[in-house]
């Protein structure tokens, strides 16, 4: 009965609670909104299946850069299932009072801060296999992965900050100009690269998919209920799940079959990273 209560009581006030709610409230919550739980739990099962194909696809690849492309992939789902883990469990998920000038403003809003801070670790393992695939010198690589966890810290602190609505924004700013130097990256630099190592015809497939799916997440972030609060929480959270699945899993998949089926070309490229415009000098790896 007590449950029952709690869980009503959870429900009623899903997205808009005038109180502090403890991990408890916040499970009981996201248990009372199938829809938000179940875009946690497709992207569990997804995740699982993913782990099994991948490893069973790998299992027979032995040239060494080609094996990293798939240590890098088999991580993506292996972060993801234990961020949905996360957010499935309310570990992750808090009520956080809007401030003034938030469409919101006043009332507790489900923001699901564990997506941001995972993507801090799967984003950079999707951009090590583009670069990797790409013959990526290590600088590019290395400003790649950088810039992108800043990228997603700096949205963390854009769905954090509760003191000011404007700071919000221009966290939010911040992440956006970090997100224009992976997209430089991978639209100019590595597009070159892969001209150059020969990998093009599927760089430039992952390339256009990872560009267009990423562009849409700064955007469901604005319409959603931690920017000009446009879209309801578990559409929003949908939005991410639905990406989630074509840029990790179906990217995932795409990338790995092709390395399976063209391992040589992989393992010709160079004996480390940096085999494209490195001018004669050796891997720096
Ligand atoms: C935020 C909000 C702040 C501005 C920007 C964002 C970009 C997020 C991106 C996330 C990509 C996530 C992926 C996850 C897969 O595991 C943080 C939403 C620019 C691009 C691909």
């Amino acid at each position: 009965m007590n449950e029952l209560a709690a869980a009503d009581l959870a429900f009623a006030s899903l997205g808009r609670v005038p109180m502090e709610m403890g991990q408890t409230e916040v499970y009981q919550a996201i248990q009372a909104d199938q829809l938000l739980n179940l875009s946690f739990w497709a992207n569990i099962v997804l995740a699982g299946l993913s782990i099994l194909l991948f490893v069973y696809m790998g299992r027979q690849v032995d040239d060494p850069r080609a094996q990293l492309i798939f240590v890098a992939t088999l991580m993506v789902p292996l972060v993801s299932i234990s961020s949905y883990t996360g957010l499935a469990s309310g570990l992750t998920v808090s009520f956080l009072e809007m401030p003034p000038g938030h469409a919101l403003a006043g009332e507790e809003v489900l923001t699901m801060w564990g997506r941001y801070l995972t993507w801090a670790l799967s984003t950079p393992m999707i951009l090590l296999a583009l670069g990797l695939l790409a013959g990526s010198n290590v600088t590019k690589l290395t400003t790649a992965i950088v810039t992108d966890i800043g990228m997603c810290v700096t949205g963390l602190a854009a769905a954090l900050t509760t003191s000011s609505y404007l700071l919000r924004w221009v966290w939010y700013l911040i992440s956006c100009a970090f997100f224009a130097v992976v997209l430089y990256i991978l639209l100019v630099e590595w597009a070159d690269d892969a001209q150059v190592a020969g990998t093009s015809e599927i760089f430039d497939t992952l390339k256009i998919l990872t560009v267009v799916l990423w562009l849409g997440y700064p955007l469901f972030w604005a319409l959603g209920a931690e920017g000009f609060a446009v879209l309801d929480v578990a559409i929003t959270s949908w939005a991410y799940s639905g990406m989630d699945i074509v840029a990790k899993y179906v990217f995932a998949f795409l990338l790995l079959r092709w390395v399976v089926n063209n391992e040589r070309t992989v393992a010709s490229m160079a004996s480390g990273l940096g085999a494209a415009g490195s001018r004669g000098t050796p891997a720096d790896d």
